[in-house]
């Protein structure tokens, strides 16, 4: 069988779409070069002593770990150079990441998680890096501002992961399908093993922090029994499987079918909305979703409408197949109209 590796199919369909112009290519490329050195890395990193702490905090409030920092200055240093970013915006920088004046810039905004769901590296368990893909919507030159790249994630003109998992894969989307492609290390390429990926429509899977159900409202709470149930639509209780690394979870439900839910809570005043970020987090998984045929909103609203603020604004996610999806989306419909 012949093998389609990531550049080739990315070449192909960019003849297709207003990306032609070769820039989009640049930028996708320069990001698999970033996952490659960061999946050599993640491979590696009890080797290479790595593992561990930094001992400094980040803007989340979170302690930083060496993996994080290093695949953050991984992502930071070859798309600074590729000349077609204006800023980039990543989960571990408290501001915009503008362009030296070194480099050449371009249109394109790139927003990313260099290393989501790092506090599982110590354990060996899978990671991953998020990246959502904007253009700017106005100005030209260096200096940017919010305005100009902070925009709906139905803006997104792709969006991604890689996960770094039993074998490393990218999955992502350009605004027309999702495709997977697993990196064969023997050659290092990424090559095409699942085209087209379709979310099943409705799965057998729940996946969310159960820990937390005391700080759940109550739309919550019922949706999250509802799955938990022998008396659902279908008359089956769902496996509940919950890893605590977003990309992960996600991975597994957009495979397999089945629903993940990151709602909010009230343990922490900051963290009202959740603890998933808009830009890195939940506006990337709901392009990725929505494309494979699934669902992604807040509770009330589809995600891809929601317009942010501030670059590490968290909001509530709750993503999978579209009948879980639609299910919980009227249990807090009704709960809205209940407390009208
Ligand atoms: P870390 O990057 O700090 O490990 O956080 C990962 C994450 O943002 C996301 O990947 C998980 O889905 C979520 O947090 C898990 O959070 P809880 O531990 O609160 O369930």
């Amino acid at each position: 069988m012949r093998q389609v590796t990531v550049t080739e199919h990315l070449l192909v369909h960019q003849r297709e779409s207003d990306m032609a112009t070769g820039r989009f290519t640049r930028l996708l490329n320069e990001i698999i070069l970033s996952a490659k050195l960061i999946s050599r890395d993640v491979t590696k990193a009890g080797l290479l002593n790595i593992l561990g702490k930094t001992g400094e905090v980040n803007i989340q409030g979170e302690e930083v770990r060496k993996m994080d920092d290093y695949a953050n200055r991984v992502l930071i240093h070859r798309l600074e150079r590729a000349g077609v970013l204006c800023a980039m915006a990543s989960e571990e920088n408290a501001d915009l990441i503008e362009i030296p004046e070194t480099f050449p810039v371009g249109d394109y905004f790139l927003a990313f998680d260099p290393l989501d769901g790092s506090a599982n590296i110590d354990a060996n368990v899978s990671i991953g890096t998020i990246f959502g893909i904007y253009r700017r919507k106005g100005g030209t030159g260096r200096s940017v501002t919010l305005g100009e790249v902070l925009q709906r994630g139905a803006e997104q003109v792709a969006a991604g992961y890689v996960i770094y998992g039993s074998s490393t894969m990218l999955v992502y989307t350009a605004g027309n399908g999702v495709n997977g492609f697993t990196l064969d290390p023997s050659v290092g390429e990424f090559l095409l093993s699942h085209p087209n990926i379709r979310i099943p429509e409705e799965g057998r899977i729940y996946s969310v922090n159960e820990g937390y159900w005391d700080f759940w409202d109550e739309a919550t709470q019922e949706a999250v029994q509802y799955f938990k149930s022998p008396n659902n639509h279908n008359g089956k209780v769902y496996s509940m499987r919950y890893i605590g690394s977003l990309v992960s979870d996600f991975h597994r439900n957009l495979l397999y079918g089945g629903i993940f839910l990151y709602p909010r809570d009230n343990r922490d005043p900051k963290k009202k909305h959740g603890k998933l970020r808009y830009l890195v987090e939940a506006a990337p998984m709901a392009m990725i979703a929505e494309q494979a045929g699934g669902m992604a909103i807040d509770g009330h609203r589809r995600i891809l409408d929601i317009e942010p603020q501030e670059i590490h604004e968290r909001v509530p996610l709750i993503v999978g197949s579209k009948n879980e999806v639609l299910k919980v989306q009227e249990i807090y419909a009704r709960h809205a109209e209940a407390a009208r």
